[in-house]
Order: C-alpha cells, then structure tokens, then sequence
C-alpha cells in the first residue's frame, strides 16, 4: 500500500504494521486526571477523538493489529522515579488520589483508556513507566513475534510521549508514520513543531499524512485495487 504522506510516499503492507495508539487515557483527555492537575486544557485533546475513532474501526476492518498504550506505574510507585514524580509544582502528584482516582497508577479508573477508543480483547496494552513506548516494557519482543516492520502512530501529547515513541521506533529500525489529525498537543505550537521536525530531513523521524488519507488507502488495498 502506498500513501501520499510526508515528504514522500509511505510504502507499507497491513500484515507488517501496527497501529500504535499512545496514551489516549482518562488521565490526560478528561477533566480531573494528570493532564488537567498539570494545569492544561484538556478540551484540545478531547477534539481529536473522532478521527481516533474513525482510523481505529478502519484499521480493525481491515484486520491489522493494534497495540495501545498507557503511561501507567505501580501501585507502590517503584517504577516511578522521585525525579519523575517531585518535579514541578502540579495540583496534584503520581500517585495522589483525584477525582478518578490515583493518578497516573495502574488500575484506577483515570488510568484507563478513553471508552471511545477502549482496547478489543486480543489487542496487545502496553503499561510503560516512562515517556516511551519501549523504555521498560515489551513491546519489541511483540512487534518482532508478530513480525511488524512499519508502525502508524496516533495519540497523546505529540511532543511528549508520542514523540519520544517515534524516536525510540525510529532507532530500532521501524519506518513510523504520523497521523497529524489524531495527534494533540495541550500546546497546539508544540505540536505543530514536532510534527514538522519529524518529518523534516527526509522523514528523519518518520512520515506524516492525515487519517483521510490512511483510511482511503485501507479501503482501496481491502476492495483489492492497489
Ligand atoms: C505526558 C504523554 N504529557 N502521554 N504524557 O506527560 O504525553
């Protein structure tokens, strides 16, 4: 499959690519999680839902994998790094109890993934304690059993954990695509930033195209008419 992104086409096969949602939990999209405790508006986030949506139920129909992710600690915080956690002046800490419970920790309610987008069973969840999608999880020993080559990305927030997701792919040989209508910033220059750095230097980081343009070509190679 081919598809018109940027700076150039991006080749992929749906067996070899994953679909990677990052980080799409209560915690960072809705009111009273992390994001919000943080000082942030979380409607930003919220506003790239649908198009989430839409590319998730594409990419389902067309039977290709999807891994989601959570940024998510311990219980007893031993994953969490003082460094991590003392930093800053939020509202409210790792750990703290908020309105959704404790906040950024495994299990609470505000740790789950948005019901809009909620995890199909055989759908593989990642819980990582850092920015990354790799740092201390397993997610490579799964992408390489599963034979993937070539990730989609989509998420939150696209200069923090999405991105830090993408370099950490890029580096271990993956071609990564970025969604730019599916990814947020509570900073929307941020975004725009990353977005542009990611691509720039011949998809030094990786790819961008939008979900229209994703969903056109899964429909195209699903009715046989590459
Ligand atoms: C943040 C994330 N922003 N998922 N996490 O701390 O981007």
């Amino acid at each position: 499959m081919k598809l018109d992104a940027a700076p150039f086409p991006y080749d992929f096969t749906l067996a070899h690519t994953a679909l990677v949602i990052i980080d799409m939990q209560r915690d960072f999209v809705e009111p009273g999680g992390f994001g919000e405790s943080l000082g942030n508006d979380v409607s930003l986030l919220q506003a790239i839902v649908p198009a989430c949506q839409r590319v998730l139920h594409a990419w389902r129909a067309a039977g290709g994998l999807v891994v989601h992710t959570r940024e998510s600690h311990r219980p007893d915080l031993s994953d969490c790094p003082p460094a991590k956690r003392d930093r800053g002046n939020p509202s409210l800490r790792i750990g703290d109890p908020g309105p959704m419970g404790r906040i950024l920790v495994a299990g609470e309610p505000g740790n789950q993934i948005i019901p809009e987008l909620a995890p199909q069973p055989g759908e593989i969840v990642i819980d990582k304690p850092g920015k990354g999608a790799f740092y201390a999880t397993p997610l490579s020993g799964l992408l390489r059993d599963a034979k993937v080559t070539h990730l989609v990305f989509m998420g939150v927030t696209t200069e923090v954990c999405v991105q830090t997701s993408m370099r950490e792919a890029n580096d271990r040989g993956y071609d990564c695509l970025l969604l730019e209508d599916c990814t947020e910033s509570y900073f929307p220059h941020f975004k725009a930033s990353a977005v542009e750095m990611m691509r720039a230097q011949g998809a030094i980081v990786g790819w961008t195209a939008t979900s229209e343009q994703l969903i056109a070509a899964l429909a195209t190679d699903v009715t046989g008419q590459r």
